[in-house]
């Protein structure tokens, strides 16, 4: 059975549970006081981070490589489309997160103008989704997967108004009525 080394405040672990959640993957997990890591922890992943997935005595570390991993591991139900340029967008969407998850983190420090900078990326992501339903073109699936986890993070816990940003919104509703993804929204609510 897999493995998940998990942390429940993590957004990168999250990324892994929604996609085992909507692939129905059986796993157990291992959580991981990101307070107090345990020193083993850097024989599952030189970097010492979660989420690390164990399967077989094989470990593999990396959220967006891990999820790529459980797409073609468990292929239905399919989480990247099918055509090239979509799953393309996809993975663009998802090497480039960190624009959006730079200005998140530096508002969480209270560092001058991010909250700023984070809007502007909002706004980005309302524009996207304004031309497309969603993050990866013209189907729900890793994209969308990728970055949830943050907007939840930013509206719950950084009190950030979404109601300026309405194709933000309407994805985020649309995203909640999906049992992986509202339960994200659960694991929030206990952080
Ligand atoms: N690039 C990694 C980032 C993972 C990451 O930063 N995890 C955080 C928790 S959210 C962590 O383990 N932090 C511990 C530390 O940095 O010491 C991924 O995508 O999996």
């Amino acid at each position: 059975m897999l493995t998940l080394y998990d942390a429940p405040r993590c957004p990168y672990c999250a990324r892994v549970r929604i996609v085992l959640a909507e692939k129905g993957v059986e796993f157990e997990t291992i959580e991981i006081d990101l307070d107090d890591r345990p020193a083993w922890i850097y024989r599952k992943n030189a970097t010492g981070r979660v989420p690390v997935v164990e399967e077989d005595g094989w470990t593999l570390p990396e959220s967006a490589v891990i999820m790529e991993y459980l797409e073609e591991r468990h292929p239905e139900p399919a989480l990247l489309g099918a055509d090239p340029a979509d799953r393309a967008l996809a993975r663009l969407r998802i090497v480039r997160h960190d624009a959006f998850t730079a200005p998140y983190y530096a508002l969480r420090r209270g560092e001058a103008g991010a909250e700023a900078l984070l809007a502007e990326q909002l706004d980005r992501l309302d524009v996207a989704l304004e031309e497309r339903p969603w993050l990866g073109g013209g189907a729900y699936g890793l994209a969308d997967i990728a970055y949830v986890p943050w907007i939840l993070r930013a509206r719950d816990l950084a009190g950030i108004d979404l109601d300026p940003y309405p194709a933000l919104c309407e994805w985020l509703g649309r995203l909640l009525d999906r049992p992986a993804v509202a339960e994200e929204e659960h694991v929030v609510a206990r952080l």
